[in-house]
Formats: C-alpha cells, structure tokens, sequence
C-alpha cells in the first residue's frame, strides 16, 4: 500500500476512493463476472447512493464500468439501494433493486440490460411500469422498511418469488411477492417467514444440497436440498441465517428445530461483515458469497484518507456434513496471487513460546497453520455459564495465559508487539465433549486508540479428538480475514496499525498456554496485488 495509504488493500476488492456499501446483483454473465455495489459518488461517507459496476474473469482482478443504475426516475430519484440480479428463461439477467422516492418512500424497481450482447452488460434499462412493489394503505408496509429484493426464484405453478426485507415494530418480516411476467407483482397473503429479531435488511434465500460442496440455481427445489434463509439485521450489524426447509406450495420457509434466530444464531461471519450475498455460479456449480466490511475506524478518519469500507474475499459456501451450518472457503482462484512460499512441519510450540516466521510479506499474505493438540485432559472447564463466547475471547483475550491454549497467530504485528492481532483458539472441556473457541483480539491492534478494537470470537465446532485444528488468515494491511476449521467459523477484522504496515508488519505463531501444542503444518505465502480497479 502507498506510504501515505497504508490502509489500502492489496487483494480485498474497493474503488480508488469514496464510499462503498453493500454488493449487489452479482452474477456471472456470459462467462463474465459482475459486481455492482452501493456507491458514493461524492465522498467517503453513505450518501448519494448509486450502484457502482465492475466485471472480472476471476474474481480477482477487477475493471471498473461506469455506474449502472443511478437515480433518473421518480421511482428512484433519492437513492438507488441493495438489490439482486435473477436470470431469466433464456440467459436474460434482470435487477430488482429498491428506489427512494419523492416522498423518501421506499418502493422496489426493475432494470434490465439494453444491449444483451455486451458482456459488460454496461447500460440498463428501467421499466417504465417502476415502482413494481410499493407501500400502500391496504398493505399497511412500512414505507421506511422495506427494502432488498432477493434474488427470485420460480415456484412449481411456474411464478417468480421474490423476498423484500421489512418489519412490523419488532418483528422482522420477509415479505413474499408472486409475478407471471417479472413485471406484475402481487404481495402473498403471508410472509415467507418472520421472527422476532427487529428489521431484516438484505435478506438471501436460497438452496442448498445436502451433499457435496456444489451450488444450485435458486429455483431448484427437491428432497436432495435445504434451504438457507440470511438476514442482516441492522440493529446488531451481523448477517444471521438458519438452515430449514422450504414448502414452495404453501411458500413457508421453517427453519430445522433446534434453530436459533437472530443474534445467538448462526453468522456468516462473527466479525465485522455485512449486507452479503450469494450467487450461484453455473460456470463452475458453486455458489458464492460477497459481503461488506465496515471500517472501524471514525468518521473524521475516513474522511481524511478519502474512503470507507471495501469487500470481503468471495468466498463458496456450502451446507456441512452435520447438515446444521454453513461451511465458507475463499474462492480457490484467490491463490493465483500466492508468491513466495514458506512452510513448515512438525513443529513443537511450546506453552509460553512466540515463534516468527519471515520470509513473506506479512501486510499482504496468505496464512495455513493446523495445530495437533495432546493431552486433552488438561483443558480448562467450561463452565455452563460461558455460552457467549465473543464475551469470553473479551475476557480471555491473547495475552490471558491458559492451558490448551491460547494459541493462534499474531498477525499484522510489530517488532516487539507492541502492535498485534491474535487469531486464536481455546480448548475447554465441556459437558461430555471438548469444546473449542476462537478468537480474534484486536484489542491491541493499534496504538491509535481512535479505532472500533473489539474482540470477537465464535464456538467452533470441530471434534479435535480426531481432527487437527485449523486456521487460515488472509491478511490485507487493515483486513484480516480467517477461518477456522476449515471454514465453519469466519472472523473479519479491520484493524489500523501504525507501526506494523506494509514491510514493517510481522508474523508470528504463538502459544500462551501451559501446555505444547504441535504446528503440524504451516504454509504461508505472500500475496501479488490484484488488479483491482
Ligand atoms: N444498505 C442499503 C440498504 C440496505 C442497507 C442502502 C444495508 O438498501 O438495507 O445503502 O447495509
């Protein structure tokens, strides 16, 4: 990153400056794949919101477009918010998308591309019949609350479905509409779900196989998948789902019992990521996740270096072999940018001891580490009351000494650590089984105290009895990215040094835990910048 910007991200996809929020519509068009997201124009602060556009062969590399929808009708003259992209019988992509109108009422539109024929699908067309859903006095919706169509899907009477995310006070709503033509729209009697969790933005719904990592189109529907409903909730900031199963006659989503809503559910992510959303990519039968990473840093210092928020890596997602949760890995495609290889194996990290590693680039890296852990006799209990386990990393952050653990990572560190982010993990024994926390701890990323430096964590659910213990990192000068277990827990943080940027920034492995724990393996490399933008 340039000395003045040592914020700037090296693989993470951003504009050259300004505001960015939410993706939106993504797809894979012609073998192209396309990106919108909420943009300002203007500044680095939310406002004067368009849906900025860039295209990419991989997923990687990024060229930037001009925006593709930008207020011009009434329907969306103070605002172009969150919407999807469906394709249509015949390859033909639509966006749905929610406009702000005269009234600051929010209603949801309809764009299609002009030229099909372009790939870069860089002109869109909207309806004229714009606004296709709206608030009314029969409906009695919320106009301030309802907003972030879905992508739709088709039901077995061969009409669209399409979820728009609202409330009604507290309870969140994910209210269905039905369409023969995709044009005319008409509000099903009942929701396809709510619960009591406060607004819904950018809902996502979809299927997934119960076998295998592959994808499947949003229509597709048998005894073979689950379905997956995500809501951002805007009071808490996180993107929650459950997994259920979905009657596409009676067009009721239930979530699996035993499933917890909201908060104390399952997260995409237990960090800083928000607004995402899946696609399914038929070039490769996968779906995928984008998603929004705040800053955590103030206004007034987004403001001076000129922007504010960048994009998760895309990462695949599908539904884990328990059947109770999601798993999430980075695009594969991500590792043609992996350089200078360092690994290691067999390698004993003794309780107390921090172990460097050089020879990458640790502002801009890739990180494998998988931890063998003896002697599980010596795990601290769990006691039943710690179910909340961010409070716990809180509590027992990097620099609290344990037994098993903890043990993890210090990334983005400085000479002597006066400057760290600790990815770790914690083993307890629970009731009849061992129970394993992970950590992310900013609480000493910075030495400017300006900054959101909150501790997050996750219960990750591996049985280390039989299976080693894993995390990767992909660290971006103020991103790190990791995912334990091979990608059942994910943890963003952003994170602002000030003595540990670009070729100053170090890397170690640690163990503050009484006990040794074996690094099986670790490879790490350095990682090329993308061509983003
Ligand atoms: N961002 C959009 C809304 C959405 C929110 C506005 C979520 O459509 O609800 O920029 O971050």
């Amino acid at each position: 990153a340039p000395a003045n910007q040592p914020y700037r991200t090296g693989y993470h996809f951003q504009p050259p400056k300004n505001w960015i929020n939410d993706p939106n519509g993504v797809m894979i068009y012609k073998g192209v794949y396309h990106l919108f997201y909420q943009y300002n124009p203007k500044g680095a602060v939310w406002g004067n919101i368009v849906w900025a556009h860039s295209t990419s062969n991989d997923l990687v590399n990024w060229t930037p477009h001009e925006p593709a929808i930008f207020p011009s009708q009434p329907s969306d003259i103070n605002g172009c918010w969150s919407g999807s992209a469906t394709i249509l019988p015949g390859g033909k992509p639509a966006i749905l998308y929610t406009g702000i109108d005269p009234l600051n009422r929010q209603v949801q539109n309809l764009a299609i591309p002009k030229n099909l024929s372009d790939p870069y699908l860089r002109e869109w067309v909207k309806s004229t019949k714009n606004p296709l859903m709206q608030p009314t006095a029969q409906n009695q919706i919320n106009s301030s609350s309802f907003r972030d169509p879905t992508t739709a899907w088709l039901g077995p009477d061969n009409k669209w479905r399409v979820v728009i995310g609202s409330k009604v006070d507290q309870l969140g709503l994910a209210i269905l509409y039905k369409s023969k033509d995709f044009v005319n729209w008409y509000q099903s009697k009942t929701p396809l779900h709510s619960a009591n969790t406060g607004m819904w933005e950018c809902p996502d719904f979809y299927p997934v196989p119960i076998h295998g990592q592959n994808g499947v189109d949003s229509s597709l529907k048998g005894p073979y998948v689950k379905h997956v409903l995500k809501v951002s909730l805007d009071n808490t900031r996180h993107d929650c789902y459950t997994i259920g199963s979905y009657d596409n006659v009676k067009d009721i989503y239930k979530p699996d019992e035993g499933s917890v809503e909201g908060d104390s559910g399952l997260r995409y992510d237990y960090g800083k990521y928000y607004a995402s959303k899946t696609f399914f990519d038929d070039f490769k039968n996968r779906r995928i996740l984008t998603g929004w990473i705040n800053e955590s840093s103030s206004v007034a210092d987004d403001i001076k270096k000129g922007w504010s928020g960048v994009h998760a890596t895309p990462r695949k997602i599908w539904l884990a072999r328990s059947r109770k949760q999601l798993v999430q890995w980075p695009v594969t495609e991500i590792e043609k940018l992996r350089t200078n290889h360092i690994s290691l194996a067999n390698k004993l990290l003794k309780g107390g001891s921090v172990i460097e590693f050089s020879g990458v680039t640790a502002a801009q890296a890739d990180v494998e580490v998988s931890f063998e852990i003896k002697d599980f006799e010596k795990a601290e209990v769990l006691e039943p009351s710690w179910t909340n386990p961010q409070l716990l990393c809180t509590r027992m952050g990097a620099s609290v000494k344990g037994s098993l653990g903890p043990f993890g990572l210090l990334v983005l560190a400085s000479e002597g650590l006066k400057e760290r982010t600790a990815v770790f993990f914690r083993i307890f024994k629970g009731h009849n089984k061992y129970v394993v926390l992970m950590c992310s701890d900013q609480s000493r990323s910075s030495l400017n105290q300006d900054n959101d430096m909150t501790t997050y964590g996750a219960f990750l659910d591996v049985d280390i009895r039989h299976h080693k213990l894993s995390l990767r990192s992909l660290i971006d000068h103020s991103i790190v990215e990791s995912f334990g277990g091979g990608g059942k827990v994910c943890i963003t943080s952003r994170v602002y040094p000030t003595l540990a940027i670009n070729k100053a920034a170090r890397l170690y492995a640690f163990n503050y835990g009484s006990q040794s724990i074996k690094i099986s393996k670790l490879n790490a490399w350095s990682m090329k910048t993308a061509k983003i933008n």
